[in-house]
């Protein structure tokens, strides 16, 4: 039987994760603590909200009474942190919370995880600490250069568990995953965002040029990376995961729109985000060393994800209707409803 604390597991790529390692290890038990900021959601479990290897913590990360009464009362084994204010055009507007949660919140975590003792403590960083490339792929070595303040305390939190790995031997792992796509994305995001917009008949604000590289990872092999490392991982050591799905912002957005047979006209030029990185792409030949690929096909994953968007209206309208409009009103200085 082994123990997971896993934070921000309310959240998109937490969710998945759960329901994940709940099918596939049936001998886990999950504790989740989330903060259940704009972004947590309890509807996103609402499927193994009674299971009962499935515990919910309502905290945050930056509550240190909180973290050790879980370490005291359930004694994890492992730790994986997802918890994070995640969006780069909300860090860029407000970077308050970024700072707290995505570092202050990851050394809470450490500190923790060195007084009581873990297994494994999953730092979950990203592509983006590395910045813009424009050219080739980045790997594990190269200098972080991150563009923006989102991933820039990104860099901060992962770096911190790789020094408690160094000073306190503590075991730590960090993932750098690229752009992820699937169910229970928040419609803040771009391709959430074009799916339930164009599914609306509303305007797709694409940024800039809209021809921004990203690499493109579905959720559920994201997941099933993380578990991989857990068991063939080597402790201290930084990890790239991604799926070599390289697309242009108006790639996806052409895409989007022929799959829902909507006019491109629904295609709204938009100001360029500040600080906008050009391109991401990872070397993952250390993860491919170890035997891991993803395996879902981008197209097969869009459909999913596109499908699954259409199947679950009531989730995303509530989303829209609420925090979400007037972030979205001040951010993209649209009319809504257009
Ligand atoms: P998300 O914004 O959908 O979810 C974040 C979750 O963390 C939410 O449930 C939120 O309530 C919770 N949370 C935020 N602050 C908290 C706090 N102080 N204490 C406890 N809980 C808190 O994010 P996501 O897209 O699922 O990303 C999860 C992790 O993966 C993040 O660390 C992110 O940096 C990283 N990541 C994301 C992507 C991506 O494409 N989405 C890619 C690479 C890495
Ligand atoms: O309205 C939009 N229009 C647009 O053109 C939005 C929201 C985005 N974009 C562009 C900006 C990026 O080039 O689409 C691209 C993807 O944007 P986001 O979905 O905001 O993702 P990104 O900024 O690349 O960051 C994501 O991947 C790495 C996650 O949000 C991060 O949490 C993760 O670390």
């Amino acid at each position: 039987m082994t123990t997971y604390l896993i934070t921000g597991g309310s959240g998109f790529i937490g969710s998945n994760f759960i329901r994940y390692l709940l099918n596939k290890d049936p001998d886990s038990t999950v504790i989740n603590l989330d903060k259940l900021t704009y972004a947590g959601n309890q509807e996103n479990l609402r499927d193994i909200e009674n299971d009962s290897r499935y515990h919910f913590v309502y905290g945050d990360i930056c509550d240190e009474s909180v973290v050790n009464e879980i370490f005291v009362t359930q004694k994890p084994d492992i730790v994986i942190n997802f918890a994070a204010e995640s969006h780069v055009d909300r860090s860029i507007g407000k970077p308050d919370d970024f700072i707290k949660t995505d570092v202050f919140g990851v050394f809470v975590l450490l500190e923790a995880s060195k007084k009581y003792g873990v297994d494994f403590f999953i730092q979950i960083s990203t592509d983006e600490v590395y910045g813009s490339i424009d050219k080739g792929y980045f790997q594990e070595t190269d200098q972080l250069m991150p563009s923006s303040p989102y991933s820039a305390t990104k860099a901060g939190g992962e770096r911190l568990a790789f020094s408690y790995f160094v000073t306190y031997n503590l075991p730590v792992i960090i993932t750098r995953a690229s752009n992820n796509f699937g169910p229970y994305q928040y419609p803040e995001k771009l391709i959430p965002l074009f799916i339930t917009n164009a599914l609306e008949n509303k305007f797709l604000p694409l940024y800039g040029d809209g021809k921004n590289v990203r690499d493109w990872l579905f959720v559920e092999d994201h997941c099933e990376a993380i578990l991989y490392l857990i068991r063939k991982g080597t402790i201290g050591e930084t990890y790239n995961i991604g799926s070599g799905n390289e697309m242009q912002n108006i790639e996806i957005t052409n895409l989007i729109l022929e799959y829902l047979k909507k006019p491109s006209s629904l295609i709204k030029p938009v100001k360029d985000r500040l600080g906008h990185d050009r391109r991401y792409a990872l070397d993952c030949t250390k993860l491919h060393s170890l035997g891991w690929r993803s395996a879902v096909n981008f197209n097969k994953g869009m459909r999913t994800t596109i499908e699954w968007y259409k199947s679950n209206e009531e989730w995303w309208e509530k989303i829209k209707s609420g925090e979400f409009l007037d972030f979205y009103k001040s951010h993209y200085k649209l009319s809504y409803t257009s």
